[in-house]
């Protein structure tokens, strides 16, 4: 299996990259983002749930989240692998991806992808996928900001995790998206 770990700030292109690598190594992406996203349009408790926290830019808890990624996994098998964009977003989410690709698919993360970019550009293309998004939390600065700052407390740790395992890639995620694209194919290219 290669199970790729997309991992950055919001707004810094793992959306927009997981698109494209997706369809070269026929991993589907998942996004935990657009999981949820899904849950909130079509009204369902999981989406009433996590509602509060995504309109303030905070994080879902650990267990929601963690549960929703098993269920998606279980309902759509691909033995080839997955490209994982969200998450994990905490340790404690990187410890129970460890565990399900274990004890589920005697697999593992090949690789962590972070792509990296400077606050203001984030905060930059947040406010302008905003226009035409719909998205309630890339409309206000404020929560863009709140997003962004959850991300240095609670996500940037997780970078400790991969680079124990001697799994983690920082990538420049500031260029054309398609400078962007080839340089995460080199970096996959090195665990094929
Ligand atoms: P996500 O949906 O993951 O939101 P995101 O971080 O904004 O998306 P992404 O980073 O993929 O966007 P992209 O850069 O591609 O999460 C939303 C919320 O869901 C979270 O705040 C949280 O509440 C919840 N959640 C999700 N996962 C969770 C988890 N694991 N645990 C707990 N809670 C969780 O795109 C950004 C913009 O930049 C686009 O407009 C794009 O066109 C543009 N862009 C991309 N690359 C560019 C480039 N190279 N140059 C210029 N513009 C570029």
């Amino acid at each position: 299996m290669l199970n790729i770990v997309l991992f950055g700030p919001p707004g810094s292109g793992k959306g927009t990259q997981a698109k494209f690598l997706e369809e070269k190594y026929q991993t589907p992406q998942i996004s935990t983002g657009d999981l949820f996203r899904f849950n909130l349009k079509n009204e369902t408790e999981l989406g009433a749930l996590v509602k509060s926290y995504m309109d303030k830019g905070q994080l879902v808890p650990d267990e929601v989240t963690t549960n929703m990624l098993v269920d998606h996994l279980e309902n759509n098998p691909n033995p080839q692998g997955y490209i994982f964009d969200g998450y994990p977003r905490t340790t404690s989410q990187a410890e129970a991806l460890d565990k399900i690709l274990a004890e589920k698919y005697d697999s593992e993360v090949s690789i962590t992808l972070a792509l990296v970019v400077d606050d203001e550009v984030l905060v930059e293309r947040l406010l302008e996928r905003g226009k035409t998004s719909g998205r309630a939390d890339d409309v206000d600065e404020k929560i863009i900001r709140d997003r962004i700052t959850e991300y240095y407390e609670k996500t940037a740790i997780v970078a400790e995790h991969y680079k124990a395992q001697g799994k983690w890639v920082e990538i420049d995620g500031v260029g054309s998206i398609e400078d962007i694209t080839e340089k995460l194919n080199a970096a996959i290219k090195e665990v094929l």
